[in-house]
């Protein structure tokens, strides 16, 4: 998952029971007198409600770069209305919007 500009490691995390999405921001610390160190994830609350209301289907839910810019995107094709949306993390939540074909 690549939602940010910066270079750590993200991991997309979404909730089906809470339509909650999260964005995990991963850190590497080390603990006093350790011998390895440590990955730490920060976990972001970026969205809630699931997609536009509705709690998606996570079978139908993808994370692709749609536009090449190197940020990901979520994609979700929602079966009762065979639209697709896309969802665009903008000022730290997921914005979603249709995606229309032409
Ligand atoms: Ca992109």
């Amino acid at each position: 998952m690549r939602a940010d500009a910066d270079e750590t490691a993200e991991l997309l995390r979404y909730v089906p029971e809470s339509g909650r999405w999260w964005l995990g921001r991963v850190t590497e610390g080390t603990l006093a007198n350790a011998t390895h160190s440590l990955l730490h994830v920060n976990w972001l609350l970026i969205g809630e409600g699931g997609v536009q209301g509705a709690k998606p289907d996570v079978r139908f839910l993808r994370v692709w770069d749609t536009d090449g810019d190197g940020r990901s995107e979520v994609l979700y094709y929602s079966l009762p209305d065979g639209k697709w949306r896309e969802g665009k993390l903008s000022a730290g939540k997921l914005v979603w919007q249709e995606i229309r074909r032409s």
